[in-house]
């Protein structure tokens, strides 16, 4: 099901310093920053490296408001990480085999994820506690296949 890890996606308070953080310790390239209203985030996306199944990144999350996923999540646990995000082919056919297992799917249909990717995340207690996010980059072969307009 899976291609890669897409990213991991971790919750903080200040994002700047966040970046500062992470850019200098690991030696990482921001590559992308966005405002992502439907989920309640700033972000911004450090690549990390391309391989056969795509990219990966580390993905910083600053909430938009407290009363967002990520601003909840801030609140009941602190900074760190706030899910594990995986590349698929095809995230509404990745979705229909973890619904088929009984997983509980949070989202009905595909939402606007980063850097034009399509995603759904997973519920945390369906999967060993771990806040899933399948992830169908842009330009993967059914995001080509779709029309978008
Ligand atoms: C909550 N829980 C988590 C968790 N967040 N467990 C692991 N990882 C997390 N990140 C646990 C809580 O501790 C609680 O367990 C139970 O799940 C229910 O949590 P809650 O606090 O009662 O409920 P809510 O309202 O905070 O909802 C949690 C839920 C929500 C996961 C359903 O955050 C959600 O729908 N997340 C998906 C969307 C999202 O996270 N968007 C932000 C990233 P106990 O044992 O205490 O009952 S957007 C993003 O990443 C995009 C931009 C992208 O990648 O492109």
């Amino acid at each position: 099901m899976f291609m890669r890890i897409d990213h991991i996606g971790i919750a903080c308070h200040d994002l700047e310093a966040k970046i500062a953080l992470f850019s200098d310790t690991f030696e990482l390239t921001v590559v992308a920053r966005e405002v992502n209203e439907e989920q309640g985030v700033r972000e911004a996306m450090l690549h990390i490296a391309d391989g056969e199944g795509g990219s990966s990144y580390i993905q910083l999350l600053e909430p938009l408001s407290p009363d967002t996923p990520v601003g909840k999540f801030l609140a009941k646990r602190g900074e760190g990480v706030h899910h594990v995000a995986f590349g698929v082919p095809d995230v509404a056919e990745a979705m229909e085999r973890l619904a088929g297992k009984g997983v509980r799917l949070l989202d009905e249909r595909p939402r606007h994820g980063s850097m034009g990717s399509e995603i759904a995340f997973a519920h945390p207690k369906d999967v060993g506690g771990m806040l899933t996010e399948l992830v169908q980059a842009a330009g993967a072969p059914a995001n080509v296949k779709t029309d978008r307009m």
